[in-house]
């Protein structure tokens, strides 16, 4: 069978927009192997652009020093600069308030300290938490941890033969001793997305509060959550071309004031003495220690790097890419892709026949092109479709149409050498 062309996908003002975008990042003209990169790793973490890149370098040769603890100019700048990162992200996110912004070390950071100050007061034997089958291992391992200090339990939401959340068994498992409802926006692994309105709605008709992950959301597509009404969402700077070591934690004011600090340090306080301590207020009480200061700022550029190429034109071309590759992959000789829900983010998970992913990732990896292999830090998720692991695709702005011709017939040619 003749391959499919990808002209009908193409659009010549898309194409050469793309064409600029790839020239912002520094990394994508180089090559792997001989070959030139071609990197479908965005969901693991996605490359920087230039513009990110100067910034950080910029705020270290210029501006670094410590903030909130100092009277010079440069503590001053750096404390601006780092304050300004927040109104950026409070504004992006569309958050009532700039205390309502966290600054954290990315999402497994935000939901542990939702777990761990949140829940960990809150729960008791018999209560419950709602997880879903999808979730990250991030989304999971912190909940199973309150539980066994509180004796809570976790209740997991069964997903669809084609990976989209089985609604009426998400209804039907919330019930009065349901304390929270924890889910990923979108599926790393899938590219599921979930419809994260309907069910924050639906659970705080129970009174039941909502934590979103929002790690694989926030890069492809508009988030704000007071449309959402979301209690808790958390995501990471560096799969949205920021820095590593960097994420966000948005709660509602309300519940982060009574929430107790996750851990104890220095700007977290208000005084401190050996008979006891009171705490700082919003959000510098769960900001313990010196901030990643760094990480703050070159967010921020990372943010306004993405509002200026806007979410319409990621959106549209994100959805492109899927299409065509559905389509281009799809016509592979003993292609089996796991994950078809209606809605999905640019993300393609697949198997080749019985091979192993991590054979056809490194066959690719010999032709410079970067997928993931494994389980991705969804293990129950993998044990549901009985596969060990998968080989994921996942597209970020600035990948082609002609990558994605790369990528099969570079699982072509895989085929031919493991088949
Ligand atoms: N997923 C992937 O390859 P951190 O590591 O804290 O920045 O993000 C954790 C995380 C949480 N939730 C979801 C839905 C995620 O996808 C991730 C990270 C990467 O899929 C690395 S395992």
């Amino acid at each position: 069978m003749r391959p499919p062309s990808h002209k009908e996908f193409e659009g010549t003002v898309l194409e050469d927009q793309v064409e600029q975008i790839r020239s912002s990042f520094p990394i994508l003209s180089r090559t792997v192997n001989d070959h030139p990169l071609v990197y479908l790793d965005n969901a693991a973490s996605a490359q920087k652009p230039a513009v990110v890149i100067d910034r950080i370098s910029r705020y270290y040769r210029e501006q670094h020093s410590n903030v909130h603890r100092g009277v010079h100019a440069l503590s001053q700048e750096a404390t601006t600069a780092y304050e300004a990162a927040r109104d950026t992200v409070c504004e992006f996110i569309g958050a009532a308030d700039r205390s309502e912004i966290i600054f954290t070390k990315g999402t497994t950071d935000a939901i542990n300290i939702v777990a761990s100050s949140y829940a960990g007061r809150m729960l008791k034997e018999g209560d419950e938490i709602v997880l879903t089958q999808m979730e990250h291992h991030s989304n999971i391992v912190p909940w199973q941890l309150a539980c066994e200090m509180s004796g809570a339990v976790i209740r997991v939401v069964p997903i669809k033969e084609d990976g989209s959340l089985n609604y009426s068994e998400f209804e039907k498992t919330l019930s009065e001793r349901t304390r929270l409802v924890a889910l990923t926006h979108v599926s790393n692994s899938l590219g599921t997305i979930n419809p994260v309105k309907r069910i924050i709605a639906d659970a705080h008709g129970l009174d039941i509060p909502v934590l979103v992950d929002g790690a694989q959301a926030v890069p492809h597509m508009r988030v704000n959550v007071q449309d959402l009404d979301v209690d808790f969402y958390c995501f990471s700077a560096h799969k949205m071309f920021g820095p590593t070591g960097m994420g966000i934690l948005y709660g509602k004011q309300e519940i982060l004031n009574k929430m107790p600090p996750y851990q104890g340090g220095g700007d977290m306080i208000e005084s401190v003495s050996f008979e006891g301590t009171s705490y700082n207020s919003l959000p510098h009480k769960f900001e313990a220690g010196t901030p990643h200061v760094a990480g703050a700022i070159g967010l921020a550029a990372a943010i306004e790097f993405i509002q200026e190429i806007g979410y319409d034109f990621i959106m549209d071309h994100e959805s492109r890419m899927l299409d065509y590759a559905n389509e281009r992959l799809g016509a592979i000789e003993r292609m089996r892709l796991i994950g078809t829900a209606p809605e999905k983010a640019s993300v393609v998970s697949f198997l080749l026949g019985d091979t192993h992913p991590y054979d056809v990732a490194t066959l690719l990896d010999r032709l410079g092109i970067a997928v993931r292999s494994g389980h991705h830090c969804t293990q129950p998720l993998m044990s549901h479709f009985g596969i060990p692991g998968t080989v994921r695709a996942s597209f970020a702005l600035y990948n082609t149409l002609d990558e994605i011709d790369i990528l099969a017939e570079g699982l072509e040619r895989a085929g031919k050498i493991l088949f």
